[in-house]
Protein backbone atom coordinates (compact mmCIF):
# COMPACT_ATOMS: atom_id res chain seq x y z
CA UNK A 1 0.00 0.00 0.00
CA UNK A 2 1.40 3.55 -0.48
CA UNK A 3 0.96 5.67 1.79
CA UNK A 4 1.03 9.50 1.88
CA UNK A 5 -0.50 12.22 3.41
CA UNK A 6 -1.45 15.10 0.86
CA UNK A 7 -1.76 17.70 4.18
CA UNK A 8 1.67 17.25 4.68
CA UNK A 9 0.11 17.48 8.42
CA UNK A 10 1.40 14.70 10.30
CA UNK A 11 -2.13 12.58 12.12
CA UNK A 12 -1.46 10.81 15.69
CA UNK A 13 -3.94 8.39 16.89
CA UNK A 14 -3.93 7.99 20.80
CA UNK A 15 -5.38 4.30 21.08
CA UNK A 16 -4.97 0.97 22.29
CA UNK A 17 -4.71 -2.36 20.88
CA UNK A 18 -8.28 -3.79 22.47
CA UNK A 19 -10.26 -0.54 21.96
CA UNK A 20 -13.10 -1.10 19.70
CA UNK A 21 -13.58 2.29 18.75
CA UNK A 22 -9.63 2.67 18.12
CA UNK A 23 -9.89 -0.39 15.74
CA UNK A 24 -12.58 1.24 13.36
CA UNK A 25 -10.39 4.29 13.27
CA UNK A 26 -7.63 2.26 12.71
CA UNK A 27 -9.32 0.52 9.95
CA UNK A 28 -10.35 3.70 8.23
CA UNK A 29 -6.90 4.49 7.87
CA UNK A 30 -5.29 1.82 6.69
CA UNK A 31 -7.99 2.35 3.75
CA UNK A 32 -6.71 4.88 2.91
CA UNK A 33 -3.16 4.11 3.19
CA UNK A 34 -2.73 6.84 5.58
CA UNK A 35 0.48 6.83 7.93
CA UNK A 36 0.18 7.80 11.31
CA UNK A 37 1.63 7.75 14.69
CA UNK A 38 0.55 5.16 16.77
CA UNK A 39 0.15 6.43 20.17
CA UNK A 40 -0.64 3.20 22.56
CA UNK A 41 -1.79 4.33 25.94
CA UNK A 42 -1.39 2.08 28.60
CA UNK A 43 -5.03 0.92 29.83
CA UNK A 44 -3.68 -0.98 32.42
CA UNK A 45 -2.49 2.22 34.29
CA UNK A 46 -5.62 4.38 33.24
CA UNK A 47 -3.46 6.33 31.29
CA UNK A 48 -6.88 7.87 29.56
CA UNK A 49 -7.30 9.51 32.82
CA UNK A 50 -4.08 11.48 33.14
CA UNK A 51 -3.73 14.79 33.66
CA UNK A 52 -2.41 15.30 30.17
CA UNK A 53 -4.84 13.25 28.10
CA UNK A 54 -7.91 15.11 29.87
CA UNK A 55 -6.25 17.73 28.40
CA UNK A 56 -6.54 16.65 25.26
CA UNK A 57 -9.75 14.55 25.03
CA UNK A 58 -11.65 15.70 28.49
CA UNK A 59 -13.97 12.54 27.76
CA UNK A 60 -11.09 10.34 28.92
CA UNK A 61 -11.93 8.03 26.74
CA UNK A 62 -9.83 6.46 23.91
CA UNK A 63 -9.08 7.50 20.73
CA UNK A 64 -8.54 11.10 19.74
CA UNK A 65 -6.85 12.13 16.41
CA UNK A 66 -4.49 14.79 16.17
CA UNK A 67 -4.10 16.46 12.45
CA UNK A 68 -1.23 18.70 12.82
CA UNK A 69 -2.81 20.88 15.87
CA UNK A 70 -6.18 20.15 15.41
CA UNK A 71 -7.40 17.64 17.50
CA UNK A 72 -10.53 15.38 16.41
CA UNK A 73 -12.12 13.23 19.59
CA UNK A 74 -15.01 10.36 19.63
CA UNK A 75 -14.20 8.00 16.93
CA UNK A 76 -17.36 8.20 14.51
CA UNK A 77 -16.47 11.92 14.24
CA UNK A 78 -12.66 11.00 13.43
CA UNK A 79 -13.80 8.44 10.49
CA UNK A 80 -15.90 11.34 9.36
CA UNK A 81 -13.09 14.17 9.76
CA UNK A 82 -10.82 11.68 7.72
CA UNK A 83 -13.19 10.56 5.20
CA UNK A 84 -13.51 14.35 4.22
CA UNK A 85 -9.92 15.53 4.35
CA UNK A 86 -8.45 12.62 2.81
CA UNK A 87 -11.55 11.68 -0.01
CA UNK A 88 -9.69 9.75 -2.34
CA UNK A 89 -10.71 6.61 -1.12
CA UNK A 90 -14.20 7.38 0.02
CA UNK A 91 -16.09 5.86 2.62
CA UNK A 92 -19.25 8.02 2.39
CA UNK A 93 -21.50 7.31 -1.14
CA UNK A 94 -21.44 10.46 -3.45
CA UNK A 95 -25.89 10.30 -3.20
CA UNK A 96 -26.55 12.49 -0.44
CA UNK A 97 -29.94 10.48 0.44
CA UNK A 98 -27.47 7.07 0.82
CA UNK A 99 -25.08 9.62 2.68
CA UNK A 100 -28.13 9.81 4.98
CA UNK A 101 -28.79 5.97 5.16
CA UNK A 102 -25.28 5.42 6.29
CA UNK A 103 -25.62 8.07 9.04
CA UNK A 104 -28.73 7.05 10.18
CA UNK A 105 -26.73 3.47 10.78
CA UNK A 106 -23.74 5.63 12.58
CA UNK A 107 -26.37 7.07 15.08
CA UNK A 108 -28.22 2.96 16.06
CA UNK A 109 -24.52 1.97 15.62
CA UNK A 110 -23.03 4.29 18.67
CA UNK A 111 -26.94 3.81 20.35
CA UNK A 112 -27.33 0.48 20.68
CA UNK A 113 -24.52 -1.83 19.65
CA UNK A 114 -21.29 -0.14 20.96
CA UNK A 115 -23.48 0.57 24.04
CA UNK A 116 -24.10 -2.81 24.55
CA UNK A 117 -21.11 -5.16 23.40
CA UNK A 118 -19.38 -2.73 26.65
CA UNK A 119 -21.17 -5.06 28.65
CA UNK A 120 -20.04 -8.56 27.92
CA UNK A 121 -16.52 -7.20 27.35
CA UNK A 122 -16.31 -5.32 30.51
CA UNK A 123 -17.67 -8.44 32.59
CA UNK A 124 -14.65 -10.73 30.77
CA UNK A 125 -12.31 -8.99 30.69
CA UNK A 126 -11.98 -5.21 32.15
CA UNK A 127 -13.70 -5.90 35.75
CA UNK A 128 -10.49 -7.87 36.71
CA UNK A 129 -8.77 -4.72 36.61
CA UNK A 130 -10.98 -4.12 39.81
CA UNK A 131 -10.46 -7.50 41.83
CA UNK A 132 -6.81 -6.11 43.75
CA UNK A 133 -8.47 -2.57 44.33
CA UNK A 134 -10.44 -1.70 47.84
CA UNK A 135 -13.66 -0.15 47.37
CA UNK A 136 -12.85 3.07 48.42
CA UNK A 137 -10.02 2.69 45.55
CA UNK A 138 -12.23 2.36 43.10
CA UNK A 139 -14.68 5.09 43.94
CA UNK A 140 -11.80 7.44 43.98
CA UNK A 141 -10.97 5.46 40.12
CA UNK A 142 -14.78 6.18 39.08
CA UNK A 143 -14.65 9.48 40.50
CA UNK A 144 -11.97 10.37 37.72
CA UNK A 145 -14.11 9.31 35.20
CA UNK A 146 -15.85 12.04 32.92
CA UNK A 147 -18.27 10.48 30.39
CA UNK A 148 -18.15 7.00 31.47
CA UNK A 149 -18.12 7.68 35.38
CA UNK A 150 -22.09 6.11 35.62
CA UNK A 151 -21.49 2.97 33.74
CA UNK A 152 -18.71 1.94 36.12
CA UNK A 153 -20.60 2.91 39.03
CA UNK A 154 -23.53 0.71 37.83
CA UNK A 155 -21.38 -1.67 37.42
CA UNK A 156 -19.20 -2.12 40.41
CA UNK A 157 -16.28 -3.82 41.09
CA UNK A 158 -18.18 -7.45 40.68
CA UNK A 159 -19.01 -6.60 36.91
CA UNK A 160 -23.05 -6.00 35.34
CA UNK A 161 -25.33 -7.61 36.35
CA UNK A 162 -26.55 -10.85 34.29
CA UNK A 163 -29.90 -9.50 33.99
CA UNK A 164 -28.07 -6.60 32.09
CA UNK A 165 -26.11 -8.67 30.20
CA UNK A 166 -28.92 -10.68 28.97
CA UNK A 167 -30.19 -7.49 27.87
CA UNK A 168 -27.29 -6.38 25.82
CA UNK A 169 -26.68 -9.93 24.51
CA UNK A 170 -30.40 -9.55 23.22
CA UNK A 171 -30.22 -6.22 21.45
CA UNK A 172 -26.54 -7.52 19.54
CA UNK A 173 -28.80 -10.42 18.50
CA UNK A 174 -30.84 -7.15 17.28
CA UNK A 175 -28.80 -5.40 15.23
CA UNK A 176 -27.34 -8.64 13.63
CA UNK A 177 -30.89 -8.87 12.22
CA UNK A 178 -31.06 -6.01 11.67
CA UNK A 179 -27.63 -5.95 9.74
CA UNK A 180 -29.00 -8.97 7.71
CA UNK A 181 -31.97 -7.07 6.26
CA UNK A 182 -30.05 -4.41 5.12
CA UNK A 183 -27.58 -7.12 3.06
CA UNK A 184 -30.38 -8.32 1.63
CA UNK A 185 -29.79 -5.48 -0.60
CA UNK A 186 -25.71 -5.28 -0.12
CA UNK A 187 -23.21 -6.49 -0.83
CA UNK A 188 -22.34 -3.93 1.59
CA UNK A 189 -24.74 -2.27 4.31
CA UNK A 190 -25.48 0.62 1.49
CA UNK A 191 -25.49 -1.03 -1.19
CA UNK A 192 -22.52 -1.50 -3.44
CA UNK A 193 -19.95 0.73 -1.67
CA UNK A 194 -17.78 -0.50 1.18
CA UNK A 195 -18.65 2.95 3.92
CA UNK A 196 -18.20 3.67 7.16
CA UNK A 197 -21.04 2.36 8.17
CA UNK A 198 -19.61 -1.02 7.38
CA UNK A 199 -16.55 -0.29 9.04
CA UNK A 200 -18.60 0.88 12.44
CA UNK A 201 -19.83 -2.44 12.99
CA UNK A 202 -16.56 -4.50 12.46
CA UNK A 203 -15.34 -4.16 16.22
CA UNK A 204 -18.26 -5.23 17.50
CA UNK A 205 -19.18 -8.12 15.39
CA UNK A 206 -15.29 -9.16 16.09
CA UNK A 207 -15.53 -8.76 19.59
CA UNK A 208 -19.00 -10.97 20.03
CA UNK A 209 -16.98 -13.36 17.94
CA UNK A 210 -13.62 -13.71 20.36
CA UNK A 211 -16.43 -13.62 23.34
CA UNK A 212 -18.16 -16.26 22.23
CA UNK A 213 -20.78 -14.98 20.36
CA UNK A 214 -20.81 -16.26 17.03
CA UNK A 215 -23.18 -18.14 17.03
CA UNK A 216 -26.14 -15.13 16.92
CA UNK A 217 -25.33 -15.28 13.26
CA UNK A 218 -25.44 -18.88 12.66
CA UNK A 219 -28.54 -18.94 10.85
CA UNK A 220 -27.58 -15.56 8.95
CA UNK A 221 -25.20 -16.58 5.86
CA UNK A 222 -25.74 -12.78 4.36
CA UNK A 223 -24.14 -11.73 7.44
CA UNK A 224 -21.65 -14.13 7.95
CA UNK A 225 -21.14 -13.97 4.16
CA UNK A 226 -20.39 -9.99 4.48
CA UNK A 227 -17.76 -10.54 7.80
CA UNK A 228 -15.60 -12.91 5.59
CA UNK A 229 -15.44 -10.32 2.98
CA UNK A 230 -14.41 -7.78 5.40
CA UNK A 231 -11.65 -9.72 6.85
CA UNK A 232 -10.31 -10.53 3.39
CA UNK A 233 -9.37 -6.58 3.42
CA UNK A 234 -5.92 -5.55 4.15
CA UNK A 235 -7.41 -2.70 5.99
CA UNK A 236 -8.93 -5.56 8.58
CA UNK A 237 -5.27 -7.30 9.48
CA UNK A 238 -4.09 -4.14 9.85
CA UNK A 239 -6.59 -2.64 12.46
CA UNK A 240 -6.90 -6.19 14.16
CA UNK A 241 -3.11 -6.85 14.45
CA UNK A 242 -2.08 -9.64 16.65
CA UNK A 243 -2.38 -8.36 20.62
CA UNK A 244 -5.27 -6.52 19.41
CA UNK A 245 -8.21 -8.99 20.37
CA UNK A 246 -9.15 -10.77 23.06
CA UNK A 247 -9.27 -14.45 23.72
CA UNK A 248 -7.59 -16.99 21.29
CA UNK A 249 -7.60 -15.14 18.39
CA UNK A 250 -5.01 -12.88 19.60
CA UNK A 251 -4.58 -12.55 23.31
CA UNK A 252 -4.08 -9.07 25.32
CA UNK A 253 -1.12 -9.42 27.63
CA UNK A 254 -2.02 -8.59 30.54
CA UNK A 255 -6.05 -9.59 29.88
CA UNK A 256 -7.22 -12.81 31.97
CA UNK A 257 -8.99 -15.53 30.80
CA UNK A 258 -13.08 -15.19 30.42
CA UNK A 259 -14.75 -15.56 33.45
CA UNK A 260 -17.90 -16.85 32.59
N1 LIG B 1 -17.93 7.84 21.92
C1 LIG B 1 -16.54 7.52 22.12
C2 LIG B 1 -16.42 6.36 23.08
C3 LIG B 1 -14.99 5.93 23.26
C4 LIG B 1 -14.82 4.83 24.29
O1 LIG B 1 -15.75 4.47 25.02
N2 LIG B 1 -13.61 4.31 24.37
C5 LIG B 1 -13.32 3.26 25.30
C6 LIG B 1 -12.50 2.19 24.63
S1 LIG B 1 -13.38 1.50 23.26
C7 LIG B 1 -12.50 3.84 26.43
O2 LIG B 1 -11.64 4.66 26.21
N3 LIG B 1 -12.75 3.41 27.66
C8 LIG B 1 -12.00 3.89 28.76
C9 LIG B 1 -12.40 3.30 30.04
O3 LIG B 1 -13.42 2.61 30.10
O4 LIG B 1 -11.66 3.53 30.98
C10 LIG B 1 -15.90 7.20 20.78
O5 LIG B 1 -16.57 6.63 19.91
O6 LIG B 1 -14.72 7.54 20.58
Amino acid sequence: MSATNPTGEPLTLYNWPTSTCSQKVRMVLAEKSLPFEDRRLDSGKNENLSDWYLKLNENGVVPTLTHGSRVVIDSSVITEYLDEVFPTVALSPSDAYDRARMRAWRQFIDEVPTAAIRVPSYNRYIRHKYDKLTQEEFDAQVAKRTVRRQFYRNMGRGGSSPEEERASIERLGETIARMDRALANGPWMIGQQFTLADVALVPTLVRMSDIGLADVWADKPRVADWLARVRARPSFAAAFYPGSRYGSAGSHPGMQAPAR
